[in-house]
């Protein structure tokens, strides 16, 4: 008998279009993302249903969607291999958000610490998508029948949730959906503020709290160079006592593959001053050439519209199949006769 191709797992994760992509979601998400594109089938999604948890200048939203786009584009992922498409134009999600949303509990998703936090950000505008927020991202990702889902360690708490709910949910209605596992990167799973290295690197803070994925190499050396450390001079990593070095020594381990060791060994004792420029010269290394095929590819109107259409109608058709079956067991009506 003939062998049977193997199925690949699938891998579903997004990227809110807020504001400029960093360092971090680059280590801590992006990377993974063309890492992983040869060994699965791939959806990367570009959620802009969830940026409007925030209030959005719509222009500026548009804009951060294609730039966001020619982001995943500029730093490796193949549209041919991959699904890359906006969030908002698979109405699936948001079908599926709504029933999801009826197998979530009100206490489970007060104890979302995002929400806390960004409730606490956003005290004036505290709506209730924000706080079902992690009910639509469940719904991204079961939408998709998800085997994996690359995310940074911030968002563990959300897919421990989207965990939950595929669980409920086939406890009541057999086996519907995979119950999604989390990929999280070896190193750089939270890259720290370089202002507040205790708290995470964050595309919403100021300005020099992040270094951009288009930062030019001059601010990035910059930005670098006046990065919080301590008044000690050693370079060892001892994120409890010294969370500033540690955070620059993640940063240079994750994007040269040295380890922690070896980066002590180089830089020890030679000043915070050659390690930050050290560091720099290691960050621009990484970003320049995404940073050329950024400028290549935004500049190509068509392509973007040609990528983002594909995307659209790739994602739609396996949507629309999980929404047949989901549909059928909640006993909602049919869609065809
Ligand atoms: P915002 O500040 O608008 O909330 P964000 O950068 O925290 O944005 P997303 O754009 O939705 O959030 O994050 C996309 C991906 O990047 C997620 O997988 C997230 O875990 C990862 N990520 C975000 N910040 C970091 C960080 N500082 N370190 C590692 N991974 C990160
Ligand atoms: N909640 C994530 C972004 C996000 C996501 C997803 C990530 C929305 N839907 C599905 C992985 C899978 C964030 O705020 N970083």
């Amino acid at each position: 008998m003939e062998a049977q191709p193997q199925v690949k797992q699938r891998i579903f994760s997004g990227i809110q279009p807020t504001g400029n992509l960093t360092l971090g979601n680059y280590i801590g998400a992006l990377r993974n993302f063309s890492a992983l594109q040869n060994e699965y089938d791939c959806l990367y999604s570009i959620v802009d249903m969830h940026a409007i948890t925030v209030r959005q200048n719509p222009a500026e939203l548009r804009k951060a969607c294609l730039r966001t786009m020619a982001i995943f584009l500029a730093s490796g992922l193949d549209p041919e291999k991959n699904i890359i498409y906006f969030q908002s134009q698979v109405s699936q999600h948001a079908e599926l958000g709504w029933i999801l949303n009826c197998f979530t509990y009100m206490g489970e998703l007060s104890r979302m610490t995002q929400f806390k936090d960004k409730s606490a950000k956003h005290a004036d505008n505290i709506n209730a998508g924000l706080f079902t927020y992690p009910v639509l991202m469940a719904a991204d990702i079961l939408l998709y029948m998800t085997n994996l889902v690359p995310i940074g360690a911030d968002q563990k708490q959300h897919l421990e949730l989207a965990r939950d709910i595929a669980q409920r949910f086939n406890a009541l209605y057999g086996d519907v959906f995979p119950v999604p596992e989390g990929y999280f990167p070896k190193v750089g799973a939270r890259i720290m503020s370089l202002q507040d290295p205790t708290r995470k690197m964050s595309k919403s803070d100021p300005e020099e709290c992040y270094i951009a994925i288009l930062d030019k190499p001059d601010v990035i050396r910059k930005k670098l160079r006046r990065a919080v450390t301590d008044s000690d001079t050693r370079v060892v990593f001892d994120p409890e006592n010294k969370p500033g070095v540690a955070n620059l020594m993640s940063i240079m381990t994750a994007l040269s593959g040295k380890t922690m060791d070896e980066v002590s060994a180089e830089y020890d004792g030679k000043g915070y001053g050659v390690f930050k420029d050290a560091v720099a010269d290691c960050v621009i290394s990484v970003l320049e050439p995404i940073q050329n095929e950024y400028d290549r590819i935004s500049a190509d109107k068509a392509y973007l519209e040609q990528v983002m259409v594909s995307g659209r109608e790739r994602a739609a058709r396996i949507a629309y199949k999980t929404m047949l079956k989901v549909r059928k067991k909640v006993g909602l009506a049919a869609l065809t006769l």
